[in-house]
């Protein structure tokens, strides 16, 4: 059984496989972001303090990518914002991705837990505020009306996540949870697939490749994700 009948409440967890037929650089596969960087310098507290100009240029190269022409969501993005459209129960796309693609697409339920590349934030008051143009040393705080008091609104590693409790909520209700994208390397959204198992939901995982954690899914669905969601989500639709 591919996917089980009267599914309610579907979990999506996607990663940066998703965004990569988009043209945006993945971190782990061959010519990924990390290939150039140690990570702990460009996404770390540390690295920031460290040299903050270093990681203040590493996401604005990105913002400014994500932002070129060329950029736009692919079939996979789209399907999934089709699948939120049409389903009778509830579709959460829980993010790795920083970008905004899949707010193009059309999804609007989405939780960004790794942050996002078009948002910043105040290191004194905590607001969040967006951004498209470059962000550095001397770009004013909204808030402050003072430079050097902002940074990406990014989750590094070390730093909580966003909305764990909220997601451990989506993983204790869900009855199908589906991996889009994602290499599994990182926690604690490596660990929602044995979370959504004890719920008792039924596992999918889409990707190009096997992962270290495809032995914990009921089913995998491999190969493209522009040509794989698209099909799944038809099943799913139309079961
Ligand atoms: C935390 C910043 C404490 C944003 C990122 C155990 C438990 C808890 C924590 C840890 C733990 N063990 C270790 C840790 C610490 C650490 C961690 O996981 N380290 C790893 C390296 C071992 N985790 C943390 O520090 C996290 N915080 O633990 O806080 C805590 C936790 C819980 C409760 C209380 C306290 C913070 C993690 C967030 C770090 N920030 N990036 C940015 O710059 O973008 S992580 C970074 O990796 C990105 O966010 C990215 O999203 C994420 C995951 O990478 P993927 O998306 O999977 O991308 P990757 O390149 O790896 O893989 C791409 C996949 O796509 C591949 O599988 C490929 O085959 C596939 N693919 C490619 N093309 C396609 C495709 N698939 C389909 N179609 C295609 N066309």
């Amino acid at each position: 059984m591919i996917i089980p009948n009267n599914i309610k409440n579907i979990v999506i967890l996607t990663g940066a496989g998703i965004s990569a037929e988009s043209g945006i650089k993945t971190f782990r596969d061959h010519g990924g972001l990390w290939e150039n960087y140690d990570i702990m310098d460009v996404a770390s507290v540390e690295g920031f303090n460290k040299d903050p100009k270093l990681v203040y240029e590493f996401y604005n190269a990105r913002r400014a990518q994500l932002q070129k022409p060329e950029i736009s969501p692919n079939a996979a993005h789209l399907a999934l914002a089709e699948l939120e459209k049409k389903f009778k129960g509830r579709v959460t796309i829980v993010t790795q991705n920083v970008d905004n693609l899949h707010e193009r697409a059309g999804s609007h339920n989405i939780l960004h837990m790794h942050g996002e590349l078009l948002k910043m934030r105040c290191t004194k008051s905590l607001k969040v505020f967006a951004i498209t143009g470059e962000l550095n040393q001397s770009t004013v705080c909204p808030c402050c009306k003072v430079v050097g008091n902002l940074r990406p609104n990014i989750v590094w590693f070390g730093e909580v996540p966003n909305g764990l409790s909220e997601i451990d909520q989506l993983l204790r209700e869900c009855d199908l949870f589906i991996s889009i994208g994602t290499s599994g390397e990182v926690y604690p959204a490596a660990s929602f697939v044995m979370a959504a198992k004890q719920s008792g939901a039924h596992t999918l995982e889409q990707n190009l490749s096997p992962t270290k954690l495809s032995r914990e899914f009921d089913s995998q669905f491999t190969g493209s994700a522009s040509i794989e969601v698209p099909r799944l989500v038809k099943l799913i639709l139309s079961p």
